[in-house]
């Protein structure tokens, strides 16, 4: 008889296949997708092959030109090759109009990253039409060295590896999976193969792929609404959202999307965190590298909700999840788990699952505005990254001291102004959070670029963290709380870090009241929370 396969570290729980009832859901799921515009179009999707097999033929020409320079022999030349593979959402087969292409180069031994930024962007170009390219970033000192583009409308983010273990990288080759590859890598390049070799090893793990894609879709798209996205600000990522689901899959072998969906919210809310997800039992080391244990490390045993990538060397994805994030993922998946029973009583539609986060209208009365401000729009980029990488520390540090907070909470994204400032007085008001000197139609790249005529441009990068304060403290002034010392550690671990500069750049954290918040944080048909008529005291 045939074997079955176990997926996972487990028996299923179910092996039941849709029932009608599930099917007919599940139709409705992905007709309240597509409303949602969820769904890349056949054009679009057409568009994005052409796309990577003109970066395929790019590549190999790349190689070719690579190995010519160095006056390799013409075999190792000719033979050289190169191949392209995707991660992310493309890889997945969850990808939107808007997503952009992850994309790994991998080379063979005789070409190396520095060949990638010297070599790569002059080939790239020759060989493609010029009105298609409308951006081209090379980014070589980023922590995963990338180059930023949009070709034919499709944004792509390019990556690199060199594969030290190999001199010809075939087309046909397919097998980014196999751990002796890592053989010889730095650290650099384990991080540019990691997203690929994680992807690849999901996608082998999940018995329905579709299915996967369904549910991963929805969770997506919730997790984006509800701003509980993002490892950066303390909440899963695309990776670990992904894992999370790929183990519902496992657990329920046959189902369809709309059920995986419906179990998701269940098993997550119930399950015995710090338990980790993972979706096969972890490979131990022989590369010497490090592999997730806690038996073994302190910072793995403290990791909160541990969900594990496939790929060796087994990783937490979710480690930035905190006490506080923790427990708005728990009332987010009680939320949905609530409204999935309600939805499968016909009482509520899929749409309702989506509605948006009340962050800025509802959820809280105090906030603090972490206002990162340059007077140069090059380096504000890099700054406005630097700070956004620490406001989960401030977050900590506000849940870790005892200033009187019941929650501290990070939105997940930061808001972009430019402001033009006659002098240094207006400049001083600005990096304090003050919005009058604010270019509201973005002309900054008219007249007043850079500090034409008697203007000043400062660039703001605004991050939010709504505060929670215990009922009986309600009504108190949030300027009694202490959180003077999370602040200044926040504001020491940006001030040393070595892309500040201090003539260029300041950090500012600034108490506001939920009235007070700038009208742009709010979309459209919210409501801005009105100034009370008379204030407690
Ligand atoms: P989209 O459809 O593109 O919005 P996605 O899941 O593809 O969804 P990203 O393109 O942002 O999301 O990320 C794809 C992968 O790239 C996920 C992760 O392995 C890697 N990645 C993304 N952002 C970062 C980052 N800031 N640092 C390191 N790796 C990152
Ligand atoms: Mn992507
Ligand atoms: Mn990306």
């Amino acid at each position: 008889t045939q074997q079955k396969r176990q997926w996972g570290v487990t028996q299923p729980i179910s092996e039941a296949q849709p029932t009608e009832a599930d099917l007919k859901l599940n139709d409705l799921l992905v007709e309240a997708l597509k409303a949602e515009n969820n769904f890349e179009t056949p054009e679009g999707t057409d568009n994005r092959m052409k796309v990577l097999q003109h970066l395929q033929n790019v590549v190999e020409e790349f190689v070719r030109r690579a190995g010519k320079a160095k006056n390799l022999p013409q075999s190792t030349v000719d033979n050289g090759g190169g191949k392209i593979f995707t991660f992310g959402s493309y890889a997945l087969g969850v990808y939107g109009p808007t997503s952009d292409i992850d994309t790994l180069v991998v080379a063979p031994k005789h070409v190396y990253i520095h060949d990638f930024f010297n070599i790569f962007p002059e080939v790239f170009k020759e060989m493609s039409d010029a009105k298609d390219i409308t951006e081209f970033n090379p980014v070589p000192e980023a922590y995963v060295p990338i180059i930023k583009m949009e070709y034919r409308g499709v944004p792509i983010d390019l990556i690199f590896v060199s594969l030290p273990s190999l001199s010809s990288i075939p087309s046909s080759w397919k097998d980014i999976s196999d751990k002796s590859l890592l053989r010889g890598l730095d650290d650099t390049s384990m991080r540019s193969v990691n997203g690929t070799r994680v992807t690849a090893e999901m996608v082998s793990l999940v018995p329905q792929v579709k299915s996967f894609r369904h549910a991963l879709r929805a969770v997506k798209l919730w997790s984006n609404r509800r701003a509980i996205y993002g490892a950066v600000f303390g909440f899963p990522g695309g990776v670990a959202w992904a894992i999370m689901v790929a183990r519902i899959c496992q657990l329920y072998p046959f189902a369809c999307g709309a059920t995986i969906l419906a179990k998701f919210f269940n098993l997550m809310l119930k399950w015995h965190w710090p338990r980790p997800v993972m979706l096969k039992h972890i490979e131990e080391g022989s590369l010497n590298l490090r592999v997730w244990n806690p038996q073994i490390y302190p910072q793995d045993k403290a990791h909160l909700m541990p969900v594990i990538t496939p790929a060796f060397p087994a990783m937490c994805s979710t480690h930035t999840i905190m006490h506080s994030t923790k427990g708005v993922l728990l009332e987010e998946f009680q939320r949905a788990d609530n409204l999935v029973n309600q939805i499968h009583a016909g009482r509520k539609s899929w749409m309702d699952l989506f509605d948006g986060h009340t962050f800025f209208t509802k959820d809280h009365k105090y906030y603090l505005s972490v206002v990162a401000a340059s007077r140069n729009k090059e380096a504000h980029g890099t700054f406005s990254g630097l700070v956004q990488s620490k406001v989960r520390l401030l977050v900590k540090g506000i849940e870790d001291g005892d200033a009187g907070v019941d929650r501290a909470r990070a939105f997940t994204k930061g808001f972009e102004r430019v402001h033009r400032c006659r002098n240094e007085d207006e400049i001083d008001r600005v990096v304090q959070g003050n919005l009058e000197y604010q270019v509201k139609d973005q002309l900054e790249n008219g007249a007043s670029n850079g500090d034409g005529g008697d203007y000043h441009t400062i660039y703001t990068t605004t991050f939010y963290i709504g505060l929670t304060l215990p009922e009986g403290k309600a009504s108190t002034s949030p300027r009694s709380l202490d959180i003077s010392f999370p602040v200044s550690e926040f504001k020491r671990y940006v001030t040393m870090a070595t892309e500040y500069d201090e003539v260029q750049m300041s950090v500012r954290v600034v108490h506001t009241r939920n009235y007070q918040l700038p009208d742009d944080v709010f979309q459209a048909g919210e409501e801005k929370p009105a100034k009370p008529v008379k204030e407690k005291k």
